[in-house]
């Protein structure tokens, strides 16, 4: 190899205070880690000889604990773009130390190239090989890493030995060409490949190369409980429903499933709904569920923009013959999550939300209305592009005292208009071809918690006309109720 070695300490002494810097992956996998450990320890030492030290970091998704989680604990991220799922960062981002915009993961990488966001002065990119002539394998996520490879004036590579070299040959890696020169993107099935499995940087923008052996290190998720996995067999039994109605085609559709236990539940529940045929996912995740839906062959080949899996069972997944691995594909997000495809294929997607209300509007990233919990991720990308969208949640949280289920969502992220079905743990609202009131009776009835039909019911009641009637002074009883006592059946209408 002919690029200088460096020790993370020297690729950090190439990261300046003000800089912005592009990273290769999308949630953990694929994330650069040892480098981010020295600009961390960096930043410390400046801060505390009272010099400024922050840099702007942009992503495909959110990142690890060396990147987002000791950046934000040295307190050295200025902006932060376009998701993040640490602890350390959401406080950081919620007392404003980070100036942080969640956006539509599809759009990270062409907002990047259109200038909007201004320069990318370093890439630090994770490699499983590096080439003299610049060809890169990359690791196991690939997010926004063709645009930043593309702009950065600087390229630093993490060299990571635990890549399993297996990993040759899983990349597809392609960038659209921007307007007025964009074409269609040919993909027509989810296993087509439209680019190079190679990412190939410019050799004179390499200052150095760091050499790392880390894994990604995804936590496993919570353990299945009654919750989750009744809302997985609701979801699973309105599809089967789907099919036998004819409205899903007999060879079945891609699927798309979003992040967390809940979306776990609903991967898990898919196992056992033999009902529907062996499928393909088109989505930006493949989580551990995954894993065991393609060894049972229900899941037949998986298009991803990364293997978001325990690093367990990632080592399980490596553990199957080249053929078996050949059965998934990593592309970066903009592919991956890609309006024009995901409509083109008829994906169904399904995402999770923090909260909906009952006329099915969607809050997927803002605790009570005011604090950022994760961001819009790619839920936006697929909700609103997809054949059917299903959100599901629990009908309650923190022991019943939170009902998921409001009279109006305290932040809007999906509307009314891009969802189709709401899946709770007791049960399903189809809110297709429903007008308002319609679709609220449906979700009180179907998707609200016991406790909280009542209440529900009483606002609806209330209403004194119009299309959609809300009761604007009584909006948000709910989360008042839960700011003012910790519960909201306390509510006052
Ligand atoms: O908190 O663990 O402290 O009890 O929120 O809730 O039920 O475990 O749900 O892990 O599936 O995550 C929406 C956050 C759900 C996730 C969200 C509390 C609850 C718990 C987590 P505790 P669960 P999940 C593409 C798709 C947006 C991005 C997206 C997400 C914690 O799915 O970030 O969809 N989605 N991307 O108690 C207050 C409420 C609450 C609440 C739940 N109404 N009020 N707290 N909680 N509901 C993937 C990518 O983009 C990469």
């Amino acid at each position: 190899m002919s690029f200088p070695i460096l020790t993370p300490e020297e690729a950090a002494s190439h990261i300046k205070h003000g800089d912005t810097v592009g990273l290769s992956g999308f949630t953990a996998p694929g994330v650069p880690k040892d480098t981010f450990d020295a600009v961390a320890a960096h930043a410390v030492s400046e801060h505390e000889a009272g010099r400024p030290y922050k840099i702007s970091l942009f992503t495909g998704a959110s990142t690890n604990r060396h990147v987002d989680g000791a950046l934000s604990n040295a307190n050295a991220v200025e902006r932060r773009a376009p998701y993040q799922n640490t602890p350390d960062m959401r406080t950081r981002i919620n007392a404003h130390d980070t100036h942080y915009f969640d956006q539509h993961l599809s759009e990270m990488a062409q907002k990047l190239r259109y200038g909007f966001l201004g320069d990318i002065d370093v890439a630090v990119i994770e490699a499983a090989d590096v080439q003299p002539d610049g060809r890169l394998v990359l690791g196991t996520g690939a997010g926004i890493v063709t645009a930043v490879a593309k702009m950065a004036k600087k390229i630093i590579i993490e060299h990571n030995s635990a890549i399993n070299p297996k990993i040759e040959g899983l990349h597809d890696l392609y960038m659209p060409a921007d307007p007025p020169y964009r074409r269609e993107i040919p993909i027509y099935s989810p296993k087509d490949r439209i680019g190079s499995p190679y990412l190939y940087v410019d050799p004179s923008k390499v200052v150095g190369v760091v050499n790392t052996h880390q894994t990604d290190g995804v936590k496993p998720f919570t353990a299945l409980d009654d919750t989750t996995k009744k809302i997985g067999h609701n979801v699973c039994e309105f599809l089967i429903g789907e099919l036998r109605a004819g409205r899903l085609p007999k060879e079945f559709l891609p699927i798309q499933s979003g992040v967390g236990n809940v979306a776990n539940a609903v991967l898990y529940g898919l196992a056992d709904a033999t009902e529907i045929p062996p499928f393909a996912m088109y989505t930006e995740v493949v989580q551990d569920a995954v894993l065991d839906l393609m060894e049972r062959d229900r899941c037949i080949f998986a298009s991803t923009c990364s293997l978001t899996m325990s690093d367990e069972t990632q080592a399980r997944f490596f553990a199957h013959d080249a053929e078996f691995c050949r059965r998934v594909v990593i592309r970066p997000s903009e592919l991956s999550n890609n309006p024009e495809v995901i409509r083109r294929l008829g994906v169904i997607a399904m995402n999770t939300a923090l909260e909906a209300d009952i006329f099915g509007a969607i809050n997927s990233t803002h605790v009570l209305g005011t604090k950022m919990m994760n961001g819009i991720g790619g839920s936006g990308d697929f909700t609103r592009n997809g054949y059917l969208s299903i959100f599901s949640c629990p009908s309650v949280s923190k022991g019943g005292a939170i009902s998921n289920i409001v009279p109006m969502v305290a932040h809007a992220d999906h509307s009314e208009h891009s969802v189709d079905v709401l899946v709770t743990d007791q049960g399903v609202a189809d809110l297709r071809g429903k007008d308002p009131v319609q679709r609220a009776e449906l979700i009180i009835s179907n998707c609200a918690h016991p406790d909280y039909r009542p209440l529900l019911r009483e606002y609806l009641r209330l209403g004194r006309g119009g299309q959609t009637p809300h009761v604007l002074e009584k909006s948000f009883a709910f989360h008042v109720a839960f700011n003012e006592t910790g519960d909201m059946r306390n509510a006052r209408l």
